[in-house]
């Protein structure tokens, strides 16, 4: 092949990949339409799969997870005193940002609100890194379906991490 015909090749292999994966976004279950297909690398999911995945093998292992929520609880921890306030839980949103009307982010920020109290299992108001770092555990063996240790694509997909 010359260059020219591999790399119309390599586009073809691209968009077909890109067509799979948009096919698969519209089945049922999966249901979050455009741009968020399995072939396209900007979809909110694969950006937080990507930046949790530290060896970039496609798949989140126990040591990536907790290592991540160690990550996000420091960044939350706005006064680093090692505790999250409701307040800091609140300040730092998560998910996708950018197209959402003003409904939706209300619904998200609820739905992460009711997600605070459940963390703080010695119930004094705040939830300290061991108890965020132990809810991320419990959400990654909820997630693990096939009990492997490690978390593919369509597992993290799947429980919307
Ligand atoms: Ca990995
Ligand atoms: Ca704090
Ligand atoms: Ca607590």
């Amino acid at each position: 092949m010359t260059l020219r015909k591999i790399i119309i090749a390599t586009l073809v292999a691209t968009t077909t990949l890109a067509a799979v994966g948009t096919a698969l976004a519209q089945g049922p279950g999966w249901g979050q339409g455009r741009g968020q297909g399995l072939g396209n690398p900007d979809a909110p999911w694969q950006q937080r799969l990507a930046a949790i995945d530290e060896n970039s093998d496609g798949a989140i292992s126990a040591a990536e997870m907790k290592t991540n929520a160690e990550n996000v609880f420091a960044a939350m921890d706005a006064d680093s005193d090692g505790a999250l306030t409701k307040d800091e839980f609140m300040a730092v949103r998560m998910g996708p940002q950018t197209g959402q009307n003003p409904a939706r982010m209300n619904q998200m920020q609820q739905q992460k609100a009711a997600r605070f109290a459940p963390m703080d299992a010695n119930r004094d108001g705040k939830v300290d890194k061991a108890e965020f770092v132990a809810n991320a555990e419990a959400r990654f063996k909820a997630a693990d379906a096939n009990r492997d240790g490690m978390l593919k694509a369509r597992e993290f997909r799947a429980h919307a991490f």
